[in-house]
């Protein structure tokens, strides 16, 4: 077998050479695991049995190469990246091992053989959904990207036994019912209870000096976790690269318990079990309020103590001592959920092995980083000290530490003022002190990012202005991108065709190759091609809606989508007051839309969050009015897509004509359901805010529609107070019929002021500014109407997005920060003794 690095024969005669004798190998593989895995005869399979085998046969296929390529990276002694994150929105592993092991084909053609339809095989997987929304999906794709250019890159996080709820509706509102994910055996998950890990948890310090008179702190009595490690494979395209994410499952120490037992409470040592384990039950649903709850904290020392602990001792396998742990290793923060890790690195380097401190936290500095995603106050995490204390009592003690050496060094600087200062310290005073977690992410690490140009250049000037001040050259931005390997290739397999079919396949490793497709855009059988697949993507979509959401909608009408977490400052509010303008304009005014139009939401709220919720409840309910009222004559649908995670997104991103990415100028960290939809071929509508921004630079204002006032003038109104939206409504006849339809219970006969507080939301004090982009956004929308009118016009502007997205792949930002945040060289894939397939392009940017 193959344990260093060399491929077994098996899995080169599946791999290697002419794509004929590798189809032979594949189905020799899928039917020996008919045979001897699932124990049957080959004709009286069901699909799920089909779906087992094929995935243990793409299983074989990918161990051999994970075991091949980490053991060339031990022989290179190749730097590592650690992506520690509470989130990892992977979705479905066999289209994408399928597809990045260019299989795809040949087992369509195989199961096609037997009359079974891969796409029908696929469904069986369920879709882990381990994250809320952007940052975990962002982190999926980083993984991808990572795998893909060669880069030793894992990924570390929760293996929740709960993912984001399921999200059903009923009667227009949303209902959370439970996502078990994890079958019973699952052949994407590799458990690993041989590596489990203890974490230590509440306990007291006992504050001692050793023999030299140092301060020598004990950490006693503490509750142990055990942390057990599953390994789900990452295949990197062309799998020559396979890399893990590492995710723990929290389970009870029987030691411990037992000692509980024996003191004779039983109830107690069962208890105390299940508490232990609830720490990897589930994952908070909540992606704005950081709410401070015990269960959320534990959970985040949790993972990122068993991560430290199996970063460090991956590390010493191959090094002695600590000087070169900066070199061979680098740790990306996502978010300040996983801080713990800066004082978890420091208290393993100073207590356990010795390090005195200034050594330790050079160490630490060097290796960590950390990447901001928001700037909304709520969403900003804090700790109250007390909590910190009870739970990680050394972790306080090293996070005072930290902070005494912080401020000497910000008082010693004299640029600021003694309450700049206070502002400064990792801990806020007040009734409850509490650590704001942002600040030892940001003085523990060497480099602090934002995820779009805007977005960091709001950290360095209205988040942390006097850290930027003090450290200019530690802030940074990456501007996020998403993997064309799933977002296009899995997503839109027509498109990808029709693409390779015109300018070659070197784009799926390459994106900035796409811009070869210009020369497209004004080809009329091009475009022909291009309107058929998008066509069908359309009919594949309808036939979705119609069966989870029971509304029929017509492909040949413009589908307009807005699909996203539900929040305020997202504005799905925008678009309903939109749709409402619309509607009474027909019923009212006579006024007919020049297009038929489908509006297709998708998107959970928290469960928390009551205006999401009404937000959810509200557009359901003009779906209920609209759809149903002979006077729109089928130009105007509205369809609530409900349940919306990555397997879902797959389907709407291939089939949207026009993507809404309407938040308040200021608000949208980046946004990567942007890059998905342009890289589709669908239209952006959009304000001047995150990544999109950087997408009209890079498409050009013609192909965009951008509408709505400025980062800098809501700053402005914002400061000057200076905003009134009831002199909007006043003066505007759109708004105020809108409004008061809401205010009169027009979309709520049979609940009498249900959205009443809309109306006096939004003329109170309008958070997110609806009414002052009200008018602009319909301008911009009567645009987008003219323009779908001409459909050579459209066509020729979505082949543009589509050939000007290079840009925006998470292969150019993960290439951005190995080589300016973690010192890697990307780009050198990991050599098996496999021989480059002939005419194949070597993955190397
Ligand atoms: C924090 C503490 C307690 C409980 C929950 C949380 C929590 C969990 C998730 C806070 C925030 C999140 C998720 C944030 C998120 O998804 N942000 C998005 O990140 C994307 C990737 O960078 C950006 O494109 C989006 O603009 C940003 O909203």
């Amino acid at each position: 077998m193959a344990t260093t690095g060399k491929l077994s024969n098996n899995t080169k005669a599946a791999l290697n050479s002419s794509a004929e004798p590798r189809a032979q190998n594949f189905e020799d593989l899928v039917l020996r695991h008919i045979r001897y895995s699932i124990a049957r005869d080959s004709t009286q399979l069901c699909e799920a049995d089909w779906y087992k085998a094929v995935s243990l046969a793409v299983r074989d296929l990918i161990v051999e190469r994970m075991i091949a390529a980490q053991s060339a990276f031990d022989r290179a002694d190749a730097k590592r990246e650690y992506y520690l994150s509470m989130e990892f929105l992977v979705g479905r592993s066999l289209d994408n091992n399928l597809a990045n092991l260019e299989l795809t084909q040949q087992c369509r053609a195989m199961l096609g053989r037997r009359g079974i339809d891969l796409d029908r095989i696929l469904e069986y997987e369920p879709d882990p959904a381990l994250g809320n929304g952007g940052l975990g999906r962002l982190a999926a794709c980083f993984l991808d990207s990572m795998a893909s250019l060669g880069i030793a890159g894992y990924g570390y996080g929760i293996n929740y036994e709960f993912g984001l709820f399921k999200q059903e509706i009923d009667n227009g509102y949303q209902l959370e019912q439970p996502d078990q994910w994890e079958p019973a055996y699952s052949p994407w998950l590799i458990a690993r209870p041989e590596e489990a890990c203890l974490v230590p948890l509440y306990g007291r310090i006992e504050r001692s000096v050793d023999r030299a008179g140092n301060y020598n702190p004990m950490w006693l009595d503490w509750r142990v976790i055990i942390g057990v490690p599953h390994d789900l494979p990452i295949v990197g395209y062309g799998g020559r690269t396979v890399n893990v994410l590492r995710l723990y499952s929290a389970r009870a120490s029987d030691h411990f318990d037992i000692r509980i037992f024996n003191e004779g409470d039983y109830f107690k040592a069962v208890e105390q079990k299940i508490v232990s384990e609830t720490i990897s039950k589930v994952l908070y649903p909540s992606d704005s309020m950081a709410a401070g709850r015990e269960l959320r904290l534990q959970q985040e020392y949790f993972f990122v103590a068993c991560a430290i602990r199996d970063i460090v001792h991956q590390y010493l396998r191959l090094h002695k001592g600590f000087g070169a742990f900066a070199d061979k290793v680098a740790i990306q923060l996502n978010d300040t959920h996983p801080t713990l890790a800066i004082a978890e690195l420091m208290r393993l380097l100073v207590d356990e092995y010795d390090l005195n401190w200034e050594d330790a936290w050079r160490t630490t500095q060097a290796t960590c980083a950390y990447t901001n995603h928001t700037l909304m106050p709520e969403a900003l995490e804090r700790w109250p000290v007390e909590m910190i204390e009870r739970v990680l009592p050394r972790h306080l003690e090293i996070i005072y530490e930290i902070n005494r050496r912080f401020l000497a060094e910000a008082a010693a600087v004299s640029l600021y003022d003694d309450e700049q200062i206070r502002g400064m310290s990792l801990i806020e005073e007040g009734p409850e002190r509490q650590v704001r977690m942002a600040h030892p992410a940001i003085v523990g690490s060497h480099s602090v990012n934002g995820v779009s140009e805007l977005h960091s250049e709001l950290v360095r000037t209205r988040l942390v202005p006097d850290f930027a001040r003090m450290w200019p050259d530690r802030f940074n931005n990456k501007t996020n991108g998403v993997t064309q390997r799933r977002w296009l290739l899995e997503a839109n397999p027509g498109l990808a065709q029709l693409i390779s079919a015109n300018i070659g396949t070197g784009w799926i490793t390459d994106l900035d190759q796409l811009r070869e497709l210009e020369n497209c855009a004004r080809d009329s059988g091009f475009l022909d091609e291009f309107a058929a697949v998008k066509h069908a993507n359309k009919a594949a979509l309808a036939a979705h809606i119609e069966k989870v959401s029971r509304v029929s909608v017509d492909p040949k009408s413009l589908f307009d989508v807005q699909a996203k977490r539900i929040h305020e400052y997202k504005r799905q509010l925008l678009l309903a007051l939109a749709i409402i303008n619309d509607y009474l304009a027909i019923v009212e005014d006579g006024q007919m839309p020049k297009v038929a139009r489908t509006h297709i939401f998708a998107g959970k709220a928290a469960p928390g969050y009551w205006a999401a919720r009404m937000i959810i409840k509200l557009l359901n309910s003009l779906a209920g009015a609209i759809n149903h009222d002979p006077a729109t004559r089928g130009m105007l649908k509205i369809a609530f897509v409900p349940d919306y995670k990555v397997s879902v997104a797959q389907k709407v991103v291939a089939a949207a004509d026009l993507s809404e990415q309407i938040s308040t100028a200021g608000t949208e960290a980046s946004g990567t359901g942007n890059m998905k939809f342009a890289m589709n071929g669908t239209l952006t509508i959009g304000t001047l805010d995150g990544a999109n921004i950087e997408i009209l630079q890079e498409v050009g204002k013609d192909n965009i529609y951008i509408f709505g006032l400025t980062a800098s003038e809501i700053e402005d109104l914002n400061q000057s107070r200076d905003y009134h939206p009831r002199a909007i409504y006043q003066r505007d006849s759109r708004v105020r019929r809108v409004l008061d339809a809401l205010a009169d219970d027009r979309f709520c006969a049979a609940d009498p002021g249900l959205f009443k507080w809309i109306y006096d939301s939004l003329l109170s004090s309008d958070h997110y500014f609806h009414l002052a982009d009200f008018s602009s956004y319909l301008a911009a929308r009567e645009q987008v109407w003219r323009d779908y009118s001409d459909r050579r016009v459209w066509l020729e502007k979505t082949v543009l997005n589509v050939a000007r997205m290079g840009r925006f792949s998470s292969d150019r930002t993960i290439a951005e920060y190995a080589t300016e945040i973690w010192g890697i060289k990307p780009g050198i894939p990991v050599v098996t003794d496999e021989p480059d397939q002939p005419g194949k392009r070597p993955l190397i940017l």
